[in-house]
């Protein structure tokens, strides 16, 4: 009985161990596995960016299992900031027993992160998930540093250069901050993949810090195109010189897709 008792102990502490598991260290360019075994598990991977870099997720997990990643910003305190979640099931015929998903790619700024995995419902097994995570240098003014949902965060983009961004959740809002040189007409050439409706709203700073609306473009990518980008260019338009912002995001009710979009500004005085 003694036996049996102690053994029981053993079980519980494990489980208890598993579902409370300390956070992992997680390393650019190495792949993490783990399970979730219990229902309420929540396993936490730590990642530590060192300069602002635009990180490739790759999450790969048995296709009877649903899993729901997110991603938090850890605050100087410790505290968590969600700022991205996925959530991964399969409804389809697989050829094999696990499926691989990519994240859309997340452009951060350097700082202290946390990827948390968990199981939304009952729908967890015992095998094995893979998260590989793969990073670049994020490139100023020509990719978008999230968080970017306020105009005061606004990603830099230069005239002349393709800005490159994505919305990794439908409602991921991205400013960008942008000069323009010369009185003359503003041209915004875009792209993004097919089926995105995106929208493009232009604004200009008035009474020192406030933002007024100057323009709007409602945008689809519905059209079939030959290469993974559909370009639609928004109307011109003629502006002052100075600093206006732009705000990227998907159309009320519409569709997006995780993958990029871009854009250029084109200034014809
Ligand atoms: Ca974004
Ligand atoms: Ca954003």
């Amino acid at each position: 009985m003694k036996r049996i008792l102690s053994m029981l102990l053993v079980i519980i502490l494990i489980t208890a161990g598993a579902a409370f598991a300390e956070p992992r260290n997680m390393v650019i360019g190495t792949t993490v596995t783990d399970n979730i075994s219990e229902y309420g598990e929540v396993d936490r991977f730590l990642l530590d960016l060192t300069g602002d870099t635009a990180l490739d997720i790759t999450f790969e997990f048995d296709v009877d299992s649903r899993y729901i990643v997110t991603l938090n910003a850890i605050a100087n305190d410790g505290s968590f900031e969600k700022i991205f979640t996925q959530q991964f099931l399969f409804n389809g015929e697989a050829l094999y027993d696990t499926v691989v998903r990519e994240m859309a790619t997340l452009r951060y700024r350097a700082g202290r992160y946390c990827l948390e995995v968990k199981n939304p419902e009952f729908h967890f097994s015992e095998k094995p998930y893979y998260i590989t995570v793969t990073g670049a240098a994020v490139v100023p003014g020509a990719m978008e540093i999230e968080c970017n949902d306020r105009p005061k965060d606004a990603s830099e983009a230069n005239m002349g250069v393709q800005v490159v961004g994505s919305l990794q959740a439908y409602e991921d809002v991205d400013y960008y901050c942008f000069y323009m040189p010369a009185d003359g007409t503003l041209t915004i050439e875009t792209g993004a993949a097919y089926d995105n409706e995106l929208t493009y709203s232009l604004y200009e700073v008035v009474n020192g810090n406030e933002l007024s609306r100057v323009d709007v473009w409602y945008l689809d990518y519905k059209d079939q195109g030959l290469g993974d980008m559909i370009y639609k260019t928004a109307d011109g338009i003629h502006l002052a010189a100075g600093t206006y912002y732009l705000k990227v995001e998907c159309q009320d009710f519409g569709d997006f897709t995780y993958d990029d979009y871009c854009f250029r500004l084109i200034c014809v005085a």
